[in-house]
C-alpha cells in the first residue's frame, strides 16, 4: 500500500550558503550560478517516494539567511517536522553557523517541541574543495561534528554537481519518520559500514567533475551520507 505523508520541513542556514539552489536542484534539477537573495522566507514543495514506496509530500520552507530575519524563523517552525541547516564548505566558519541556526530555533518559547525534531547539516559546496582539505572539510569531522553536537545526521553536498541532494533528503525523511513514531534518533556510538557506498556506485554520474568527486570520496569509503542513522 502506498502511503502518503507531509512533512513541513525548515531549511535555514547563512546567506550563500546555498540554500536556494539547494532546493532548485532538489524540485526543478536546475542550478544557477547567479541567484538572488532570498527575501523573507521562500517556499517549495516537492514529492519523494521513499525506497519503501511511502510518498512523502514536502513542503520546504527557505528562511532567508541575514540576521534581520533570524527572529521570523522562530514563526516558521510551527508544524514543521524536520530542519535542513546549510553550510557553506568553504567557509572554516561553516559548521559553527550551524549551532547558531539550531539555537535560534531552541530559543523559540512556544515551540520547545522542535528540541527532539530531526536536524540535519548540510556542508554545500563540494565542488569548490580543491586540493589538500582543511581540516573542517572532511566526512570524519563532519561526522564526528554531527555526533559531538547531537545532529540527526551530516552530508555533504554540491547543489552544482547535484551530489547528495537526493540522499540526504531521503536520509531526513527516514529520521523524520522515525521522530513521528516517536523513535530515538541520536547515535550513541559511531555507524559502522552503511549503505551509501551502494547509493554512490549506483549514482549516474554526469560529468568528469562529479566523477572526480566519486574517486576522491570513493565507491567504497564511507560518506558522510553515512551520518544518516536510518
Ligand atoms: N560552486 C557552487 N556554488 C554554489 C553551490 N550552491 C550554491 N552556489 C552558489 O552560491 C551562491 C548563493 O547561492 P544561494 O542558493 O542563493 O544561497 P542562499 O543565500 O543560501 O539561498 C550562488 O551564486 C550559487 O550559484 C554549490 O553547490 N556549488
Ligand atoms: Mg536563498
Amino acid at each position: 500500500m502506498n502511503d502518503t505523508l507531509f512533512m513541513k520541513i525548515l531549511v535555514l542556514g547563512d546567506s550563500t550558503a546555498g540554500k536556494t539552489s539547494f532546493l532548485k536542484r532538489l524540485s526543478f534539477n536546475t542550478f544557477e550560478e547567479e541567484t538572488n537573495n532570498t527575501v523573507g522566507c521562500d517556499f517549495c514543495m516537492k514529492t519523494v517516494t521513499t525506497p519503501e514506496n511511502k510518498t512523502v509530500n514536502l513542503q520546504l520552507w527557505e528562511i532567508a539567511g541575514q540576521d534581520k530575519y533570524a527572529g521570523a524563523s522562530k514563526l516558521y517552525i510551527r508544524g514543521a517536522v524536520g530542519i535542513i541547516i546549510i553550510t557553506d564548505v568553504t567557509k572554516p566558519e561553516g559548521l559553527q553557523t550551524a549551532l547558531k541556526w539550531r539555537q535560534i530555533m531552541m530559543e523559540a518559547e512556544e515551540t520547545l517541541e522542535s528540541r527532539e525534531i530531526p536536524i540535519m547539516i548540510i556542508q554545500n559546496k563540494l565542488d569548490l574543495v580543491k586540493g589538500d582539505l582543511g581540516d573542517t572539510q572532511t566526512k570524519e569531522y563532519l561526522e564526528e561534528f554531527v555526533i559531538t553536537n547531537h545532529f540527526t545526521a551530516g552530508f555533504q553536498t554540491s547543489a552544482k554537481w547535484n551530489l547528495n541532494i537526493e540522499e540526504s533528503i531521503q536520509c531526513l525523511i527516514k529520521s523524520t519518520i522515525k521522530f513521528l513514531k516517536g523513535e530515538s534518533l541520536y547515535r550513541s556510538s559511531r555507524l559502522t559500514q552503511s549503505v551509501s557506498s551502494l547509493r554512490l556506485s549506483r549514482m549516474s554520474v554526469e560529468n568528469s567533475g562529479r566523477k572526480s568527486l566519486i574517486r576522491r570520496y570513493g565507491a567504497n569509503t564511507r560518506n558522510p551520507a553515512d551520518a544518516c542513522n536510518c
